[in-house]
This record gives C-alpha cells, structure tokens and sequence, in this order.
C-alpha cells in the first residue's frame, strides 16, 4: 500500500466517523420530549394529568393543549399518568429534568406533593395547580391554583335536592334514602363534594346514605356499585343516587337499564350528578338526570393568563376559581347545550 493510499483510507475514516457522530447526535436531539431540539424562543409547559377516566378531563385536557401552541408561542409537553400518583411524580421530575419553564398539574389527589414541589421550586420551575388542589405543607411550594370550588359545587347539588324533593320536605318522618358514589379517595374533587353532602346530611333529619362506595369517577364502577346497591337494598329502598361525575351517572344509569329499574319524572329515582358534560346535560334536559352541576373543564385560557403574567414578571392571584352554573330540565335548551364546548 501506498503512503497515498494509507491517507485516503485514513481521510475516509475521518469522514465516516464524523458522519456517524453527527447522525447520532441529531438522533438523540429528535428524542420526544427533549426540550433543547426545538426552538429555543418557546416557552416549555410541562402538563401532568392525572388519567383520561372522563370526558371532562378529555376537555381539560383538549383545552390546555388548545392554549399553548406553538403559534403562541409554547411548547407543550402533555403527560397521562395512567391513574397514579406515583407516575405523577416521576412525571414532575422529568419535567424538573428537562429543564421545563412551568409545570401545570392536575393533581389526583390532594397530598403528597411536598418532596417533589420542593424539588421544582429548588429548580427555579413554578408550579401552577389545576383543577384539583392540593395541601402541602407551606404553601410556597407552589405559584398559584386555577380550579373549581368543589364544596360550593356539592353546595349547590344539595340545594337542588333539597328542591327536588321539597315536596315530600314538610313529612321529615319519611326517610329520603342517598346513594352516595363516591369520586376518587382523596381527590380535592371528592372530598369538597363529599363534604357538602354531609353537611346536607346534617341539616336535613330525614336524610341518609344508605349505600356508599367509591367508584373513582368511571362508568364501569359507577356502574359496578349501583347494581350492588339495587340487589342489597332494593329499588323502593332508593329516592337519590349522587354521583360525583357524569361518569358515574352514566353507569349507574346503565346498571338501572338492566335492572329494569325507571328513574327521572316518572319515578322515586333520581340522579344527581357533577361535570355537566354535553352528553350528561341532554339527558337532564329529558329529565334522565334531575340536576346537574357544572364542573369547568375549559381551563387552558385561565392557566394561560396566568403564566402570560408570570413571564411579564407580574403577580398572580394565588386562588382562581373557574365559572360555574348548575341545571335541571327546565333551564336547558337544546340551542343551548350545542352551543357549548363539551
Ligand atoms: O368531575 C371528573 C374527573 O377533577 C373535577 O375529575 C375533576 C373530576 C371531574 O374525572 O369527571
């Protein structure tokens, strides 16, 4: 071989070698999800849900997405934490890894967050709450929180109750007998709409949960606990099903289909329930459902004003409660329920 030879084979190597490196360096920079390939002007929203167990949190999730796009200047990293704390978690701490701007959390439940908040705030990230709040330990731990007021919602299904029903009020002898399906243990969301039926209970003798369970927030539990509740108490010995979403409405509504069970105007049943989904809300126009209270999924211009803000260096509120109304048949249309978002 010739020393000609040697140094173009050694000048092909060199070139060979350079084209892998940089072939695999532009591989690994397209990994998903790695906030460094991408324009560096945008600003980086890590967003932890905690599942997609309803179609409310379909919209939550749809709305936040519909917030931060790229025209506006965001890049969203969106997280699904398949129904568990502990992927919640490890999501935040990727997000703390990936060096994201702002984190936006949907907590599932309300405690347990002091470890990994600290760990944010140690990183300079702020944390903005949403939907569901939480309790920490000092509240510095995070920026602000943009949610419902979940007492003031079951608030406002126990006086629909108590309008449903006002009727039957004067003879407080007769018992008004509840199923109570719970949402998920320990969620902000079940707690304060748990809390305002207690507070229901007390203040009204003839009230009583003759049945409740936890049916976190699906159809198939939902579902699941009202065919146990009909087999042990029987349908005469049930005026009210509350359930904490529109998802378990819609299984406790299946599970009296195939009891044979009637519910609405023409019987003792009634549903009451929370999100006021559209599908949720047409079957209480048909008085399927005997009232709904809103729950306001569309969240994502909310979060969106507030780090608008933040990013200006501006204050923020700590606590923004989100718009909320409740319904019965009379006070919807159909004009009205097409007209809305979800
Ligand atoms: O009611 C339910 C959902 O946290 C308010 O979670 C939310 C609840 C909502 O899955 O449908």
């Amino acid at each position: 071989m010739t020393k000609k030879h040697i140094i173009t084979i050694l000048t092909f190597t060199l070139l060979l070698l350079l084209s892998i490196t940089t072939i695999s360096c532009s591989l690994s920079k397209s990994a998903p999800n790695d906030t460094d390939d991408e324009n560096p002007d945008l600003t980086v929203v890590g967003f932890s849900q905690p599942g997609a167990e309803s179609a409310w949190r379909v919209a939550l999730t749809d709305s936040v997405k519909e917030s931060f796009t790229e025209d506006k200047g965001y890049k969203l990293i969106y997280k699904d934490a398949q129904s568990k704390q502990d992927n919640q978690i490890r999501d935040i701490r990727t997000f703390i890894q990936q060096g994201v701007d702002y984190i936006v959390i949907s907590p599932i439940v309300e405690t347990g967050w002091d470890t990994v908040f600290s760990e944010a705030k140690a990183a300079g990230i702020p944390v903005i709450i949403c939907d569901r709040n939480v309790v920490v330990s000092n509240e510095s731990l995070y920026t602000a929180f943009v949610g419902s007021d979940f007492k003031a919602e079951g608030e406002s299904a126990v006086y629909l109750m108590e309008k449903l029903f006002e009727d039957s009020e004067p003879d407080s002898n007769k018992p008004l007998n509840i199923v109570h399906i719970q949402g998920t243990l320990g969620s902000s969301a079940q707690i304060g709409r748990s809390h305002a039926l207690e507070l229901g209970l007390g203040d009204h003798e003839n009230w009583k949960v003759v049945y409740e369970d936890c049916g976190e927030f699906t159809k198939a539990k939902g579902r699941e606990i009202m065919a146990m509740a009909i087999d042990e108490l029987g349908a005469e010995n049930i005026d009210v099903v509350y359930c904490e979403n529109d998802e378990e409405a819609f299984g406790a509504m299946a599970a009296l289909n195939e009891a044979g069970i009637s519910y609405g105007p023409d019987s003792g049943i009634k549903i009451v329930s929370f999100d006021a989904v559209n599908t949720a809300l047409i079957m209480c126009m048909n008085g399927q459902i005997s009232a709904e209270v809103e729950c306001n999924p569309l969240q994502g211009p909310y979060i969106y004003n507030l780090i608008s803000h933040l990013k200006n260096g501006e204050a923020v509120p700590k606590i923004t409660y989100v718009k909320e109304q409740y319904f019965t048949s009379e006070s919807l249309t159909a004009d009205f329920i097409e007209g809305r978002k979800y």
